[in-house]
């Protein structure tokens, strides 16, 4: 499930100030890299991860401890091209995070809500994360001011991708991307575990926080902009027949 084999996360004893709200190493827009040359690239540029695929800012404390989860099933070239883009994303923003990959064994039809549940319940099993990001393995953020955090309200991500001309599909799209303080994902009592195949599990997510008295924010769709890598539907991930979106 780990990027890299796991050893205990070590705590480091020296004192650092905390990270300001603004970091100071943000660029804004940038393209997307989706070179096929990434996977030869990552070890040696990524060589900064700690054991574990873990990192922290080194002059400062972030705020929040962060597991970004990949829901995941045979999209080997989408991981490399998304690690490789979205690692110094979140270095840019000095977030102290891990990244999860959550894979299904074969012949299980999809299920990535359920995919992002044990990508909670099993980070927890290693630290003390406060911030849950559930990000699809084939979407590139552009902008770094789309901040990587959890806040007093469910954040939605995704919401400018490129498959939908850079504008929300409709107003209560959930999907892609998404921020959720680990207090808010136990509040919705995580996503349904009953969605196979593809669509309809984001849905239920939103009305899941709304039922929960809360309301989804979004950030504005000029700096909350994605690519999405092209691919065709997958096997094993057909269109699930009860879903009406
Ligand atoms: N995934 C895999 N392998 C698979 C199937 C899905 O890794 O075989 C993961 C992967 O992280 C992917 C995510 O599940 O990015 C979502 O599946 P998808 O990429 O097929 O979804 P799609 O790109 O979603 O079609 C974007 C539109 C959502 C429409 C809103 C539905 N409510």
């Amino acid at each position: 499930v780990y990027l890299a084999k796991v050893t205990p996360f070590a705590r480091r004893s020296v004192y650092l100030p905390p990270c300001p709200d603004t970091s100071p190493t943000l660029v804004g827009l940038v393209m997307s890299n989706q070179s096929e040359q990434v996977p030869t690239l990552l070890e040696e540029r990524f060589s900064f991860l700690k054991p574990g695929g873990d990192y922290h800012p080194p002059d400062c404390t972030a705020q929040q401890r962060t597991a970004i989860i990949i829901p995941y099933r045979d999209r080997w070239i989408h991981l490399h091209i998304l690690l490789y883009n979205l690692i110094p994303f979140l270095v840019r923003q000095q977030a102290s995070f891990t990244i999860f990959v959550i894979e299904l064994a074969l012949p299980t039809t999809f299920n990535r809500a359920l995919l992002l549940n044990v990508g909670v319940l099993e980070s927890l099993k290693r630290d003390n994360y406060t911030c849950f990001i559930f990000h699809d393995v084939d979407l590139i953020p552009l902008d770094d001011h789309n901040l990587y955090r959890c806040g007093s309200s469910p954040r939605h991500l995704a919401v400018g991708i490129n498959k939908f001309r850079y504008r929300l599909p409709y107003g209560t799209y959930f999907g892609g991307a998404s921020a959720l303080s680990r207090d808010q994902v136990f509040r919705i009592n995580g996503n349904s575990n009953l969605y196979f195949g593809w669509g309809g599990e984001d849905d239920d997510s939103f009305y899941r926080t709304r039922r929960a008295n809360m309301t989804v924010v979004r950030y504005p769709v000029q700096l909350a902009r994605y690519d999405m890598i092209r691919h065709a539907p997958d096997k094993g991930n057909e269109v699930n027949p009860k879903t009406c979106v």
